[in-house]
């Protein structure tokens, strides 16, 4: 990439990018009925940050590796992505009426067809991984991260876990740790590792990538959480052990906000330290860890 100057500049080029790559992706010629491809196309050009597409690519570019080589595994982490929100916001889980400021998929589509949208998406990334990536041992490499960062070990049983701590009346910050790191942290880690295997890292980089990987992700949730407060003072530090609206555990009410501001801080100087060997390679990875600190949306 020619280097934008700013952060700002650098975030809007690649997403600029992914956002083209993601709309050829679901090229209209294919062979699938139109409502869903309608449905898919929706969520995913619903006005994503594309935070994590954007660490494959940079993660790779710091590793040494050109971004048209990241761009199937940019697109396919986002695809993933969009079919976890498209699910969360069905009646069965969080049910939710708007994301982003739009309806959700349930409520323009239908149940039915948010359900299958979300399924065809996150086959979808699948092939784009294994048709995409040239080299063929890497492409099945990245396989195993998305699915592991996916599947059962990662967000699919983050979210089970996160649904029965609705039932828990106390909890540990290590409890919690435990559900966000899979239900958040695992896929924000795996753009890092994919980025890392298409760049052609070694394995000290990859490590150092990875730990990177787990401390931004867990700070993107306490952020998240924090964000989710705006507007809510009344929960703030008030010993609240849930998520008053969800009945879910948070850090703020597990923690207070203080505590959690504290921790995120603390996560992300770990972050940039987890990649202090990649000197200046690592400069925009070190910008986006104190963006995660500093966001407002
Ligand atoms: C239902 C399969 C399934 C998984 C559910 C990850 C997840 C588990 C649900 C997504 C909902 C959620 C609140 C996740 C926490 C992570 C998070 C803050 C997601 C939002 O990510 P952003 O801010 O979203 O990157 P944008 O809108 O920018 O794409």
């Amino acid at each position: 990439m020619s280097h934008p100057s700013s952060f700002k500049e650098m975030w809007s080029t690649l997403q600029d990018l992914v956002n083209q790559r993601l709309t050829a992706a679901l090229d209209p010629s294919t062979d699938c009925p139109p409502i869903l491809k309608e449905a898919m196309s929706y969520s995913l050009s619903a006005g994503g940050k594309r935070l994590r597409p954007i660490l494959v690519l940079l993660s790779s570019e710091a590793c040494g590796g050109i971004l048209e080589s990241a761009l199937p595994a940019a697109c396919a982490i986002e695809m993933v992505h969009t079919y976890s929100l498209i699910h969360d916001d069905l009646p069965a889980m969080d049910d939710d009426a708007l994301r982003r400021g739009m309806p959700t998929s349930h409520i323009k589509f239908g149940e039915a067809n948010a359900i299958l949208a979300g399924d065809a998406l996150l086959t979808r990334a699948f092939e784009l991984l294994a048709k995409e990536i040239e080299v063929k041992s890497i492409a099945a490499e990245c396989c195993v991260d998305l699915a592991n960062a996916a599947g059962a070990v990662g967000m699919v049983g983050g979210q089970v876990a996160d649904l029965e701590s609705e039932h828990l009346t106390e909890a540990t910050l290590e409890q919690l740790e435990a559900i966000h790191r899979r239900k958040t942290g695992r896929l924000i880690c795996s753009a890092l590792t994919m980025g890392a295997r298409i760049g052609g890292s070694n394995p000290d980089m990859l490590r150092n990538l990875e730990k990177y990987g787990i401390c931004i992700g867990l700070a993107f949730q306490i952020t998240d959480d924090l964000l989710d407060l705006t507007g809510d003072e009344e929960k703030m530090g008030k010993g609240v052990r849930k998520d008053a609206e969800h009945g879910k555990l948070t850090y703020p009410s597990l923690i207070g906000v203080e505590e959690s501001r504290q921790r995120a801080q603390n996560l992300i100087e770990e972050a940039c330290l987890s990649i202090a060997p990649l000197g200046s390679h690592g400069q925009r990875l070190e910008e986006l860890a104190h963006f995660i600190l500093e966001r407002d949306h």
